[in-house]
């Protein structure tokens, strides 16, 4: 029997922060984890250098979910996003191995294609209405047929999701950046932009947008109403998801499908918005979930109350994210879209071998486990560079949701 050998945390900062776990096993086979919670990277760092690679050495690389009950369970102290993004990192370096020994990409070890590829929504944003107009045809161009539209509100300083350079970033050094948020402004601006976007692009397209937790469960409603006639695919995060049964009031009240669970990392943050049919996609991922194993676990859930899925796929979620994403997503039967902004050309320097991107959706590579190689010497060239996301305070000064 083989065991596990060798068990690194490899921090890097290609253009952003990567936390991934390296797992060797006595065979001298490899496996990936991405192990990246943004802007809290060094918490997973040491809560898989100082308490759960002691554990793996000789354990037995093939008892994935034997070791991902082990985990959890030996921790006592349950869920939370550090201590299942350091379980999910264990169990998706486990999966490349297993596909690696097997000789087989992971999305035939989770039972094969139920579909031919994985459509994906990008981002387009702009500082201005024009600006997001020029940018959602940017990407009608490069053939994507699911595109998030983000204006910044006028007169309010830095607008969540609203690209700076050529990645939407949003991390300072130091402090936060410090944004100014009003629902108000907010409220009489986004149906406004979302509806120019459909007569310029019609219904030919599916147009999602993200209103990222700022919204208190009767505004969402109000929101949700407004734009129904744009028929959105989905709008997301309306309200903070912490309180599961804040979505019943939403739900009342408009037919404008809901995503939400991006900072949620594990089924029971999800259960009754799934049980009671709250939302209609959750999102959920790999990373912050507790891996393949966790997430599959959440997605049949979902499959049997009409929930589809609709994974986070931030650029702050590394390349070892994508692919096992997409292994994910390719094999489910209800899956849903998959989130993808893409990383910097310094990114893929470093993760080799991103799943393929073609016409909007992506394709799993057939290499065996997950098909990324981990690159040491570019990684090296790219030290950790510490960021904070940043904060968003009302016209008072008072602290709301970022
Ligand atoms: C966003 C994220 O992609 C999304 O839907 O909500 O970009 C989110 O702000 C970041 O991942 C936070 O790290
Ligand atoms: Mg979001």
């Amino acid at each position: 029997m083989a065991t596990i050998d060798r068990v690194e945390v490899l921090v890097t900062s290609p253009g952003r922060n990567f936390v991934t776990l390296r797992i060797t096993t006595s065979d001298g086979v490899t496996g990936l984890g991405d192990a990246t919670l943004n802007g809290r990277e060094l918490a997973v760092a040491a809560y898989l250098e100082e308490h759960l690679a002691p554990l793996l050495i000789g354990r037995d690389p093939a008892r994935i979910e034997d070791t991902w009950q082990y985990l959890y369970k030996g921790a006592y102290w349950r869920r939370g996003p550090v201590t299942m993004t350091a379980i999910a990192a264990v169990d998706v370096a486990l999966w490349d191995i297993k596909g690696k020994v097997a000789g087989l990409p992971v999305y035939q070890l989770l039972g094969g294609r139920s579909r031919d590829g994985v459509l994906v929504y990008c981002h387009a944003s702009g500082s201005d209405v024009e600006s997001l107009l020029d940018d959602v045809a940017a990407y009608r161009e490069m053939g994507f047929q699911a595109i998030r539209a983000q204006a910044a509100v006028p007169g309010l300083s830095g607008s969540y999701g609203v690209r700076k350079g050529a990645f939407y970033e949003p991390a300072a050094t130091d402090r936060p950046d410090e944004q100014v948020w009003s629902t108000e402004a907010y409220l009489d601006f986004a149906p406004s932009y979302l509806a120019r976007v459909r007569e310029k692009f019609g219904f030919g397209i599916h147009l999602l947008h993200d209103v990222h937790h700022r919204l208190t469960p009767i505004e969402a409603a109000r929101f949700g109403k407004s734009v129904e006639e744009l028929r959105l695919f989905w709008m997301e995060d309306p309200t903070p998801a912490e309180n599961q049964e804040a979505f019943r009031l939403i739900r009342q009240h408009t037919t404008t499908p809901i995503a939400t669970g991006e900072v949620l990392n594990s089924i029971w943050d999800v259960q009754t918005l799934i049980t009671e049919q709250l939302i209609d996609y959750v999102r959920t991922t790999v990373v912050h979930a507790g891996g393949i194993t966790h997430l599959r676990r959440i997605f049949d859930l979902a499959a049997l109350y009409h929930v589809r899925t609709g994974s986070h796929g931030a650029t702050d979620l590394s390349p070892v994210t994508t692919a096992a994403a997409v292994a994910v997503d390719i094999c489910v039967p209800n899956f849903g879209i998959q989130e993808h902004m893409g990383h910097t050309r310094e990114t893929y320097e470093v993760f080799r071998g991103t799943p393929r991107l073609e016409n909007g959706m992506l394709y799993p590579s057939d290499e065996p486990g997950l098909g990324i190689e981990y690159d040491d010497e570019a990684a090296g060239r790219f030290p950790y560079d510490p960021k904070y996301l940043p904060v968003a305070r009302r016209l008072d000064g008072s602290l709301h949701d970022w």
